[in-house]
């Protein structure tokens, strides 16, 4: 096999490059090819100073993930990069777009940094799960302060190559399209530079406060999460005055915790997840994609807003329509509100704002939308209103143009039927708020043509959205597992649960929210009869008493003013008149009843949505619940969560509760496998 790493020699220096495509990771072969070329280098006495580089599209990318778990072949990273510092020769790092954790530790390794302007630098080891590894922990501070290693490790956020430069960790940038000519000539210019600069022989300031600092301001965001508190510890080790040996052994530790921990297991399966998700496997590679010049949104209001946002801001130019102009000038005052907030917030230059204003075209006519390559209708959920636009729209867009519809339950198929053209037309389910939340589920009709679907889902990207397929059924994937947990909490309500106790329990095993605050958030209104005479559920009885949620400051809670939510007597006293009407057995119930009362049946659902081939397999299950509902990234998903508890006692919990079980989940729990 022949080796990813080769060196080349430019008079006095060896420039060892990596070819390993397509991200440069350091899996064992570049490894030893590195530690080889090093010792090549303090082996000649003709060489004065080394440069490492990459090709292909990026500097060294990290420790190669899919290594993990499997037994370590040849040198590891640490050692490599000890190797590397150790050299008695000046080592130059030459960057190019993203050197991430162990690539960033090779970097920090070297005795120098040129990077090109658009090089970013980080260590996202956290959102693995893990921390900087490699010495990086321990090197970062050393160069570029406490404050910023904090931030790098426990964010996991990457820095550009000019912040990178102020800080320290990049002596010098180089041209954009000359890096190598530039890195070696830096390396000339510093071959005979003596002492050589080693990151490990730094000091760092003790800066007690700041870590105080950094820890009080993020333990919401980092709530739950054990990476955040291991990296930010390696760091403070890094500052209280212990040496780089004692710094490494503890860093080596906490690693070592992480990397047996479920978390981390649950967060590096959400990385290939989330990459696989975006492949359909029966569309061949190389399909011929649709271009995507003009987007058409049809509805101004919170989704149609949201879903034009994407795509504005990645560049592409948006058609909205509305019905009325009061309707289309609130709508977009919105978007306009809402990217001036985040230009406040230094998100956006200002000219963005008015370049991404001026690439939205309203309009009151559906006929603009005739040049439109895609147009997404976000109008009220009722099949007889989308019907009759679909047969508007066949007769309006161009021929290829893609037809979708944005719907959140509806049969994409009938919608499909009334056109001439049911191959290009698509579901495009945007979570709300639609220009925040990363899940977009794709809705792939019966008569769906592949090159349609193959360009929703490569279209994902660049919005910024990681895009799943799922098949056509009542709620998709999400809604209709999300249906299961309904159930379940309205089930305990009727049997003496409290909605703030199931609403606990959920919040507190990591969801944004439970069932009865999202009901609130969502809309109790929503999909309601509408008829106050018709009162069948609590719910009824809410919506019938104006309890709408959050917009009527009352809901399953009681909000006052800045939506801070309270039990509600109210509601206590509905619950309790059902209760008393009904000849359910009353109980109590512990936090642990309650988690499989209303999750286990959500994996029933997945289990039964994968075997229908709704979902095309299990971890695209848990992308939906983890882009589009909030479930705990460090619990992996709810396939990935059934796994960990295992399957039998899912069954079990499920049999305990006479919920009729999923054939493939019991089928896999008594064979011994996993999702
Ligand atoms: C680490 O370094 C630990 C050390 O501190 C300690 C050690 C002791 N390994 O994302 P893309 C694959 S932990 C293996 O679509 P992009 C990826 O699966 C690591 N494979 O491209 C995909 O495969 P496929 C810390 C990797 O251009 C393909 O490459 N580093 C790795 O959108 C393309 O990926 C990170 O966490 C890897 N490290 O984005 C960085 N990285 O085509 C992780 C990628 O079969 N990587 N692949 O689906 C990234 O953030 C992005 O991949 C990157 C490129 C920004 C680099």
């Amino acid at each position: 096999m022949t080796s990813p790493i080769r060196t080349e020699r430019h008079g006095d220096v060896l420039v060892i490059v990596s070819d390993n495509p397509p991200v440069n990771a350091l899996g064992a072969a570049v490894r030893a090819g590195l530690d080889a070329g090093i010792k090549e280098a303090a082996g000649d006495a003709s060489i004065a100073a080394v440069v490492i580089r990459c090709d292909g599209r990026t500097f060294f990318a990290g420790a190669d993930i899919t290594e993990f778990g499997k037994p370590m072949r040849g040198p590891g990273l640490g050692e490599v990069i000890d190797t590397i510092e150790a050299c008695g020769k000046p080592v130059v790092a030459a960057i190019h777009g993203t050197a991430l954790g162990g690539g960033c530790e090779v970097a920090l390794g070297c005795h120098y940094r040129i990077a090109v302007p658009s090089a970013k630098l980080g260590t996202p080891e956290v959102k693995l799960g893990l921390l900087p590894g490699a010495g990086g922990t321990q090197r970062l501070p050393r160069l570029a302060g406490v404050a910023l290693a904090l931030e790098m490790t426990a964010t996991g956020n990457p820095i550009s190559a000019k912040k990178a430069q102020e800080a320290g960790l990049v002596d010098r940038l180089a041209g954009e399209d000359s890096l190598e000519a530039d890195a070696l000539a830096f390396a000339k210019e510093v071959a005979g530079h003596r002492p050589i600069p080693r990151a490990s022989e730094r000091t760092v300031a003790a800066d007690r406060e700041a870590v105080e600092a950094f820890r009080k301001a993020n333990a919401r965001k980092f709530r739950g999460f054990d990476a955040p508190a291991a990296n930010i510890a390696c760091v403070e080790k890094a500052s209280s005055g212990a040496t780089f040996a004692e710094g490494i052994a503890f860093e080596r530790e906490q690693f070592t915790k992480l990397m047996g921990g479920t978390q981390s297991a649950a967060q590096r399966h959400l990385f290939f997840a989330e990459r696989q998700a975006a492949k359909v496997d029966d569309i061949p590679e190389g399909t011929q994609l649709r271009p995507i010049k003009r987007v058409g949104v049809i509805g101004a209001g919170t989704m149609g807003g949201g879903i034009s946002m994407n795509f504005l801001q990645a560049g592409i130019p948006v058609t909205i329509v509305e019905t009325a102009q009061e309707a289309l000038d609130r709508g977009t005052g919105t978007i306009r509100k809402n990217y001036e907030a985040s230009a406040a917030k230094g998100r956006f230059q200002p000219e963005q704002v008015e370049a991404m204003m001026g690439a939205l075209t309203p309009t009151l006519s559906l006929d603009d939308l005739k040049e439109c390559d895609l147009i997404i209708e976000a109008v009220y959920e009722n099949m007889d209103v989308k019907k009759e636009l679909f047969t508007k729209l066949d007769a309006i867009a161009k021929p290829g143009a893609i037809l979708a519809s944005n719907t959140s339950y509806l049969n994409i198929d009938e919608m499909a039927a009334v056109t001439s053209r049911p191959g290009d037309v698509i579901g495009t389910h945007f979570f709300s708020p639609a220009n925040v939340m990363k899940l977009l589920e794709v809705v792939r009709g019966a008569q769906t043509a592949p090159d349609v679907l193959a360009t929703v889902m490569a279209l994902a990207k660049p919005i910024g959205k990681v895009a799943v397929v799922s098949g056509v059924c009542p709620g998709f994937i999400g809604n209709r597992m999300l249906s299961q947990r309904q159930q379940a909490a309205n089930a305990m309500l009727m049997q003496g649960a409290d909605p703030e106790q199931i609403d606990r329990v959920l919040v507190e095993f990591g969801m944004p929210m439970g069932p009865f605050q999202m009901g609130d958030l969502a809309g109790v209104d929503i999909g309601w009869h509408r008829d106050p005479n018709r009162i069948e559920s609590i719910r009824d009885a809410l919506a019938a008493r104006g309890r709408w949620g959050q917009k009527t400051k009352k809901g399953w809670y009681d909000y006052d003013d800045k939506r801070n939510p309270t039990p509600s007597p109210e509601v206590k006293e509905i619950i309790e008149d059902f209760r008393s009407r009904s000849n359910l057995q009353r109980r109590t119930f512990t936090d642990e009843e309650i988690l499989a009362a209303t999750l286990y049946p959500m994996v029933n659902e997945g289990a039964k949505i994968l075997d229908e081939g709704m979902a095309q397999r299990a971890s695209d299950i848990d992308v939906v619940w983890i882009y589009g509902y909030g479930w705990p990234v460090y619990r992996g998903g709810p396939m990935f969560w059934a796994n960990t508890v295992g399957l039998d006692k899912v069954v079990a919990g499920l049999d305990a509760n006479d919920v009729p079980v999923a054939p493939m989940l019991r089928r896999k729990a008594e064979a011994g496998e996993k999702f």
